[in-house]
């Protein structure tokens, strides 16, 4: 049977949710097969998510593991094409830790590409009426430290990604630095972009080769 894992985050940097923990247990509660979905949310610590990842990955050998983080500004759900091989914290996570200047995964490559169809899912989330884009950085935090660690510690067969969405318009803080009008997206919708990532990534080996990228 194939198996794919969907990683969300709790909440963390003092906000009260997290909408990628939150559209994980909502993918879970719809998935209706036919392969496995194994579904966890993550502690927003460096140590614990990589740890978690790691040990969900060897337990139950997915075929495409997909990680899932909130990326709050963003208006549109982005789908990470490149992993840093660093650690660079602006923010304590959530047990106090700050690396800085630090390797993901010392003595590893400098980065890594997603090996999901990254510009296919696009296609897919975008389709289903959903704004959608490739994010060629993954920022140096949590998410793409297990970003990072997913793609270090994936057998060559197995495929990983990552997504960062928005703020859901159910979670959003009405509070933000500045005061400025977050940009959000209803939680089904993000649930819905989810799911379509796990999928494709499943159906989907070569990636599209439409002429993608950024001019700046
Ligand atoms: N977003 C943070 C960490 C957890 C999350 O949901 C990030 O982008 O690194």
């Amino acid at each position: 049977m194939t198996i794919a894992l969907l990683t969300g985050f709790e909440p963390f940097g003092g906000d009260a949710a997290n909408p990628s923990g939150e559209a994980v247990h909502l993918v879970a509660s719809r998935w209706d097969g036919p392969d496995q979905l194994v579904t966890a949310v993550l502690p927003v610590t460096f140590h614990g998510a990589a740890r978690g990842l790691r040990q969900l990955m060897a337990e139950h050998r997915p075929d495409v593991v997909i990680g899932a983080g909130l990326a709050g500004g963003r208006a549109a759900v982005g789908v990470e094409r490149v992993a840093l091989n660093l650690r660079d914290a602006r923010i304590p996570d959530n047990d106090g830790a700050q690396p800085v200047d630090e390797p993901s995964a010392p003595g590893a490559a400098t980065a890594h590409f997603a090996t999901v169809p990254v510009k296919e899912i696009v296609r897919r989330i975008a389709a289903a009426g959903i704004p959608a884009e490739v994010s060629y950085s993954a920022g140096t935090f949590v998410c793409n430290h297990v970003f990072f660690t997913a793609l270090d510690a994936a057998p060559p067969a197995t495929r990983a990604g990552f997504v960062h969405v928005p703020w859901s318009t159910e979670h959003a803080p009405d509070d933000t630095p500045g005061g400025a009008d977050l940009p959000t997206l209803p939680i089904d919708d993000i649930a819905r972009a989810l799911e379509v990532a796990v999928r494709t990534s499943l159906d989907v080996v070569t990636d599209s080769t439409e002429p993608g990228g950024t001019l700046h």
